[in-house]
Parts: C-alpha cells; sequence; structure tokens
C-alpha cells in the first residue's frame, strides 16, 4: 500500500478527536473539532473525485479555523465558547448580513456544524442498516433531514448526483479501517454519542447568542 498513514481513514482517530473535544465543563475543543474534520476530509477523498466539492469547501473552512487558531489572537480561539464571547464582543461577526466579517469562525464553524448534524444521522443509518442497505439512500435521506435545508437547488443537485456514486455498505464499512463489520457497527455505536454531544452543546451555545442564522 502506497498511502501513507497518516493520509489513510481510520475511523478511531475520528472517534478519538471527538472524544478529545469535550472538556471537564463541557465546552468544546476547536483544535480537535478540527481534527475530527480533517480526518473525515480524509474519508471523503478516498471516494474519488466527484467529491471534490464538497471536500474543496470543506477543506477551505477547516484552514479558516486554523488560521484564526494559529493566528495573533489564537488563544482565544482555544474552545468555541472563548471564539464565540471573543467574536460577539469584538464585533468581529456579521450578524445579518454579509459584511466585513465574512469569515468569521463563527459563521464558518457554524457551516461546519450543520454538516456535523449530516454526519450523525447519516452514520446512526449506516450503523444501524441491514446488509443489503443502500448507503446512497441513507446519505440522501440524512442530507435531507438536515444540511439540505440550507443548500441552495444547484448545491443540492450536485450533492444528488455524487450520493448516487457513494460504495455499497460493506465497501464503505471497510474504508474506514476499523476490522469487521461488526467491530465498525460497534465502533459507530460509540462514536456517534460523542458526536452528537459536541453537536447538541455548539447548538445551544449559537441558540443562546442567536447567532443560528448567520450569513
Ligand atoms: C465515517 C465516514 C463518514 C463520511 C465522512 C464524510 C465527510 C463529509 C464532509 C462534508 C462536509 C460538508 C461541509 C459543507 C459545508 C457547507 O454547507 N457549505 C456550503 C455553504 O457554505 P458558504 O460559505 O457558502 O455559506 C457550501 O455552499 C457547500 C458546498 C459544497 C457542497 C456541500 C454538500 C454537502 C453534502 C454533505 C454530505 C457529504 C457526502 C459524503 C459521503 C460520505
Amino acid at each position: 500500500d502506497t498511502v501513507s498513514d497518516d493520509q489513510k481513514f481510520c475511523l478511531k482517530e475520528v472517534l478519538d478527536a471527538f472524544r478529545l473535544c469535550l472538556s471537564e465543563n463541557r465546552e468544546v475543543y476547536l483544535q480537535h473539532y478540527v481534527a475530527g474534520w480533517r480526518g473525515l476530509i480524509k474519508f471523503l477523498n478516498t471516494l474519488g473525485s466527484v467529491f471534490g466539492f464538497i471536500s474543496k469547501d470543506a477543506v477551505t473552512k477547516i484552514q479558516i479555523l486554523v488560521h484564526l487558531l494559529n493566528g495573533e489572537n489564537g488563544s482565544q480561539y482555544v474552545t468555541i465558547q472563548s471564539m464565540v464571547k471573543y467574536e460577539q464582543g469584538n464585533e468581529l461577526v456579521d450578524l445579518t448580513k454579509r459584511g466585513n466579517n465574512q469569515e468569521s469562525g463563527c459563521r464558518t464553524l457554524l457551516r461546519l456544524h450543520r454538516a456535523l448534524r449530516w454526519l450523525e444521522l447519516f452514520l446512526d443509518r449506516l450503523r444501524t442498516s441491514s446488509e443489503d442497505g443502500k448507503t446512497s439512500v441513507m446519505c440522501a435521506d440524512a442530507y435531507n433531514e438536515s444540511l439540505a435545508k440550507y443548500h441552495p437547488w444547484v448545491i443540492r443537485k450536485a450533492a444528488g448526483m455524487a450520493f448516487c456514486l457513494l460504495p455499497g455498505r460493506q465497501a464503505f464499512l471497510e474504508i474506514m479501517n476499523v476490522g469487521s463489520s461488526e467491530q465498525v457497527v460497534a465502533m459507530l455505536g460509540e462514536a456517534i454519542p460523542l458526536i452528537s454531544e459536541v453537536y447538541q452543546i455548539t447548538e445551544v451555545l449559537y441558540a443562546q447568542h442567536n447567532m443560528l442564522d448567520l450569513p
């Protein structure tokens, strides 16, 4: 195998990243949140170029967050909670229409946050599906229930076409590099509650700050 280890997807890595996300007092560490997404992008990249437009957008958003984390105000970006406080307190977020802060951490993370809900729904369908379950249908159902409402028609159309090209359930489970189907299903059972918790904490935080509709 010529793919080096750090490029190869493994579900364990994503699981670990989302586990490390949660601090003792239920704050979410941005560094690990970003690492979780990086892991997921590796998976997306193994699926081929039809998924490139999705991966490209996600990578752009991850990079925006990484720049903020490594930038001069990086210490304000340790957790999602501190990011929200800092950006809101310093008027660094466009609240109603796009203006000077089109690449704020808050609006950028909100896009990934909405996608995290898709992930939770999709992985849960995958986990509970039967051997002949169709990944394309699971993916489309999860998408229509979550992310689709934020996307214009062209994106929904392109996403729908890409879903049809997803590998079947068995191949899909194999790319996760965990082991047998039963082992993947077990690991999904561990990962989904963590993803769900990170999602819920972020959702409540954004709701409290009226930031669920950032432009
Ligand atoms: C364990 C393995 C599970 C599979 C992991 C797959 C990771 C998928 C990562 C998807 C990340 C998508 C981020 C989308 C963010 C977004 O909504 N961006 C839109 C709005 O951004 P803007 O800056 O303009 O306000 C942007 O318009 C998006 C464009 C790209 C299309 C997004 C389609 C999303 C489909 C999600 C399903 C991915 C299917 C992967 C199949 C496994």
